[in-house]
């Protein structure tokens, strides 16, 4: 073959290379830096039928964490380090509450067996060594709206404790679950959670597991029904509207805390995983938990959380994740409803915007 004959296999060889990689590439349904992010489920269904009020979680490979949302539209103040890198995660399939557990079901648990929650019980002295005697009295923590605009860096302004309240007292100790039998049950400590979920014969979801189950199939989207806060207008979940921490104005429907159930579910047929109340999670919580594991394997399997708790806020605290957001949350203060962001809490300490959801493993 003489030097043009070559030449014009080369030319026609790569012209016949770029009309395939054209037409490769113009068939793909997505982009390639999309498909790094793909969330591929598991197939295999469970072999029985779902518990009462559960749905089937079918676990398999996802990018777990968020982008920083300070540049998105209605991505709010707060950078969410703690959220990053994102990383891949495999889990197991598993059953999850289609809802948060109502008052109504923790009621049932409290009526056979008699459980007594953390908030009922009378604080000891060397729990609480600083505090005065006088002040060792039951009770939890609940948000007390503002007459007028305050700083936000002092939660202390907006949060209460007030004597007396307690699950069945979600107000103080006047107040009754009478017309909120269907609301989610707060004033939860963790303990709290997990003597509820082990009579019920279930498990508190793992961070992990949380997070696939809200995302519902969908990656690398702000939220866990897409890309935008309202999609056509139209509020996706139970959170706050106004002047935080000012009484809301409830353009979603609610001012406050609502029923379960009251906004569309995600393609799992789970409620509420945005807003409304925070949600216990099984992991201790520390903000470096992500870039500890993404640093060790290229996907981590059913990862359990890290071994010691740590929040820099609050260092002698030994905290556990939250996740979801409540009806308090909203772009001036805090989008933690956006679902790859992360919440903690003290696990002694119960509010009136955090309750919890369980799930049911098949190991
Ligand atoms: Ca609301």
């Amino acid at each position: 073959m003489g030097f043009r004959a070559r030449l014009m296999v080369v030319v026609f060889t790569s012209v016949v290379t770029a009309v395939a990689f054209y037409l490769i590439r113009s068939s793909l349904p997505i982009s390639p830096i999309v498909e790094l992010t793909l969330t591929v489920p598991n197939t295999v269904p469970p072999s029985h039928a779902p518990p009462a009020g559960m749905v089937w979680i079918p676990g398999g490979e996802f990018s777990m964490g968020m982008e920083d949302p300070t540049a998105m539209d209605c991505g709010g103040p707060d950078g969410m380090a703690d959220a990053r890198p994102i990383h891949r995660v495999y889990i197991d399939g598993f059953w999850m509450d289609r809802t948060e557990v109502t008052n109504e079901e923790y009621r049932q648990f409290v009526h056979a067996t008699g459980y007594v929650t953390v908030a009922e019980r009378i604080p000891r002295q060397e729990d609480f060594p600083d505090a005065p005697p006088e002040n060792l009295v039951p009770g939890s923590i609940v948000f007390t709206p503002t007459p007028e605009p305050v700083p936000l860096q002092n939660h202390f302004l907006w949060w209460e404790y007030v004597k007396g309240s307690s699950w069945s007292h979600p107000t103080g100790k006047d107040s009754t679950l009478e017309g909120r039998e269907n609301f989610p049950v707060v004033h939860i400590a963790y303990e709290d959670a997990v003597a509820y979920a082990t009579w019920a014969g279930k498990q508190l979801p793992t961070e992990a597991e949380w997070e696939f189950a809200a995302r519902g199939g969908l990656s690398g989207q702000p939220y866990g029904w897409g890309k935008d806060l309202k999609p056509n207008g139209k509020w996706m979940a139970n959170i706050y509207q106004g002047q935080f921490p000012m009484r809301g104005s409830a353009d979603d429907g609610y001012v406050g805390i609502a029923p379960v159930s009251q906004f569309p579910p995600n393609p799992y047929g789970l409620h509420d995983m945005a807003g409304n109340v925070w949600e216990w999670c099984a992991d201790l919580y520390h903000p470096d938990y992500y870039a500890t594991i993404a640093a060790s394997s290229a996907v981590i399997r059913n990862p359990q959380g890290p071994s010691v708790s740590f929040d820099p806020a609050e260092p002698s605290a030994s905290k556990r994740v939250h996740r979801g957001g409540s009806f308090l949350c909203s772009d001036q203060y805090c989008t933690r409803y956006m679902v790859g962001s992360r919440g903690k809490g003290e696990v002694s300490t119960g509010s009136d915007h955090l309750g919890f959801r369980c799930v049911k493993r098949l190991r």
